[in-house]
């Protein structure tokens, strides 16, 4: 495949594409990043240096690559945290090109806007920007619990609650959407040890669990939706992409607990990026 990416970049640490490009190379992919900022590390830090990219400065990368004759071989568009609504636009703009030259290709969207405890923290405007006008161009979609919830304006408290938000997801546009760091806050001690993940498209729905490891290191979903992306397109299995996503995820998170960093190990961990191990038991629903 070739993937089109536009995304965060950092010199030291793995979030956005220096979280996403290194698991889709090493799979195998060609990948075409494209840098929406430069900073010196991802924001969790509380302070970083370096430039936001202009919306026009990225649009001119993208042309650019078009000169070339080479856009429409692009299979797939990859975006995730989007600073501002200038930088969407610019984000649908190369999507709806690309799909122009090759109508086979698919854009895959995650859309960062908050996660459960921290609440939203995207610039204003950002999550309605994403809802109203992104999630009806993705193909693909790779929100995590709470943004699902944003996204389809209503609580999901249950497997049969989550199944029924993506679909009114899906009939938005999205044919496959996959949802991470499912947690419902019940009853069942269970749930308090354990993350699911679940995977829907035309063909049916597929869940996953996971011990819930004492760690979120930031990029996690950078990395999940990269991966999700090429093992969806290779396989063409949502089941088959959902488990080893999973399986390479966590192995990578695990590396990350042992190695007692906050920066994803992603380069230590690659053995199991290109040979997802056979883990977690799959559910289809
Ligand atoms: O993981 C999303 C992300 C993207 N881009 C930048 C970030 C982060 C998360 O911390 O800092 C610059």
């Amino acid at each position: 495949m070739r993937i089109l990416s536009i995304q965060s970049s950092v010199a030291y640490g793995h979030v956005g594409n220096s979280a996403a490009v290194f698991p889709l190379q090493r799979l195998g992919h060609e990948v075409w990043p494209v840098l929406t900022v430069h900073f010196s590390n991802h924001t969790g830090y509380g302070a970083w240096r370096g430039p936001l990219l202009a919306p026009a400065d990225v649009r001119e990368v993208i042309a650019g690559i078009e000169d070339r004759g080479v856009l429409g071989s692009a299979d797939a568009v990859l975006s995730g945290y989007q600073g501002d609504p200038a930088m969407g636009e610019v984000i649908l703009d190369a999507v709806a090109r690309v799909k122009e030259l090759n109508p086979d290709s698919v854009y895959c969207c995650d859309p960062v806007i908050g996660d459960v405890g921290r609440g939203v923290f995207v610039r204003p405007g950002i999550p309605e920007f994403l809802r109203d006008e992104v999630v009806p161009h993705a193909d693909v979609l790779t929100p995590n619990h709470f943004e699902l919830e944003f996204l389809t304006g209503g609580e999901a408290r249950s497997d049969d609650e989550l199944l029924d938000a993506i679909d009114a997801l899906r009939s938005r546009g999205p044919r496959d959407v996959l949802v991470t760091s499912v947690r419902y806050h019940d009853q069942d001690p269970a749930h308090d040890e354990t993350i699911e993940l679940m995977a829907v498209s035309d063909a049916g729905a597929w869940a996953i669990t996971t011990p819930l490891l004492p760690i979120t290191p930031n990029g996690g979903g950078d990395l999940t939706a990269a991966l999700y992306l090429a093992h969806l397109r290779e396989t063409r299995s949502p089941g088959v992409a959902l488990s080893r996503t999973t399986a390479s995820v966590f192995a990578v998170l695990e590396a990350t607990l042992k190695a007692g960093t906050r920066e994803l190990q992603i380069v230590a961990a690659q053995h199991d990026i290109a040979h997802p191990p056979e883990r977690f038991e799959v559910r289809r629903l």
